[in-house]
């Protein structure tokens, strides 16, 4: 069993990413709830996450999405975010959200479409640049909605040739993070629908080249931490969007719908040597109903509570019964640590590091949510236009 002190050591030391989209206005097709508060620019969305951070002590990063937070001085951002106690994580690529894209972006039939899509794709690279940040998160809406409309082999091609040149690009240290998603808003083939397709793309560039799993990106069923074992087996997981799903790409507080599938996914991570730096723990959520703050400190806590009980299976005893083919003994050490109430530990790492034990109680007694309320009068609130 590894010592409560060493679980403590890496709990105290768990680091996640917020994105910085979760803070503004989002929806669904159908209707954005505006919300009073809400962050108007980029830097208020870094004061948001830099309440999260101090409620947490989990969550020194935050992901930006270009063109969503396109400043016109991004080393002055990156020090303001310094200046909070924050870094800027992964920039999130858009290309997904002009009228250009119709048929697509890198894979798009015209040269010409592709090319400015490329050139985005590398401006997102000079913007990691001067702002430090190590990954690009790359996400393609790209596909198409009726067999024929285009040739697959090709659009295949298209990807491979945009992908090669922004990885030439790539400093060093920097990383390309390719994400995949089954299916939205193309409905008859995506053209990065599956995590080995992402796979077999990075595979040809190189080890800059990780995948990263969306765990609302696969079909209900899919057993995601298999998924995980094997990029990690493989050395090729990049890192994590988390969210819930009911249905499709909910993008709900992860650990919300199924808390047992991200303690299997973190249980994997553990086991697989991938609760490192070299995992980009993200989240990727949209808060429509519910106060975004509060929503983005219940998501990292509930990632915090899996990781807890994942680092608390007792791995001596799991593999002995794994070796004697001791079914239900086996599934019992998983299960006993699924069953611990971790709050208590959680609450002892947090004091260790010196904040409240209880973040959401800490966050409402701050009296934060009142103040942007009252100070975020005019202007124009961010959100991602749905
Ligand atoms: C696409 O559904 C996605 O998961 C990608 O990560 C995008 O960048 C993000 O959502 C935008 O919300
Ligand atoms: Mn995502």
């Amino acid at each position: 069993m590894t010592a409560v002190s060493a679980v403590k050591a890496a709990l105290r030391s768990q680091a996640l990413e917020t994105p910085s989209w979760a803070y503004g206005n989002s929806g669904t097709r159908f209707k954005v709830f505006a919300q009073p508060g809400v962050p108007r620019t980029p830097r208020e969305k870094l004061d948001d996450a830099a309440r999260v951070h101090a409620h947490t002590g989990a969550a020194p990063a935050v992901a930006l999405h270009i063109p969503w937070d396109r400043v016109d001085d991004y080393p002055a951002l990156a020090a303001y975010a310094r200046e909070l106690g924050l870094r800027i994580g992964a920039i999130n690529a858009n290309v997904f959200q002009d009228d250009d894209y119709r048929l697509g972006s890198v894979t798009h039939p015209d040269p010409a479409v592709r090319r400015k899509a490329l050139d985005h794709l590398l401006e997102c690279v000079d913007i990691m640049d001067v702002t430090g940040s190590r990954d690009l998160k790359l996400w393609f809406a790209d596909g198409t909605n009726y067999p024929g409309q285009d040739d697959l082999h090709l659009r295949q091609d298209r990807l491979a040739d945009a992908l090669a040149a922004v990885y030439e690009r790539l400093g060093e240290g920097q990383r390309m993070l390719l994400e995949y998603k089954l299916f939205e808003p193309a409905f008859y083939a995506t053209d990065v629908p599956d995590w080995g397709t992402a796979y077999a793309h990075c595979l040809k560039l190189g080890d800059q080249a990780q995948v990263v799993v969306d765990t609302g990106h696969h079909a209900p069923g899919t057993n995601i931490e298999f998924i995980v074992a094997l990029l990690l087996r493989e050395r090729r997981l990049g890192g994590f969007d988390f969210n819930s799903r009911f249905y499709a790409d909910d993008d709900l507080m992860a650990g919300a719908a199924d808390p047992f599938q991200l303690f299997r996914i973190m249980y994997e991570v553990v086991r697989g040597g991938g609760l490192s730096p070299d995992t980009a723990f993200m989240l990727d959520q949209c808060h429509n109903i519910e106060p975004k703050i509060p929503a983005i400190i219940r998501s990292v806590m509930n990632v915090q509570e899996a990781t807890a009980k994942a680092l608390l299976v007792d791995g001596d005893a799991l593999s002995a019964a794994q070796r004697e083919g001791d079914v239900l003994g086996a599934n019992a050490a998983l299960m006993d640590a699924y069953a611990t109430d971790v709050r208590p530990l959680l609450a002892e790492v947090r004091s260790d590091l010196g904040i409240d034990p209880d973040p959401l109680g800490a966050y409402q007694r701050s009296g934060w949510a009142d103040k942007i309320r009252s100070e975020r009068v005019g202007g124009t609130q961010a959100g991602w236009g749905a």
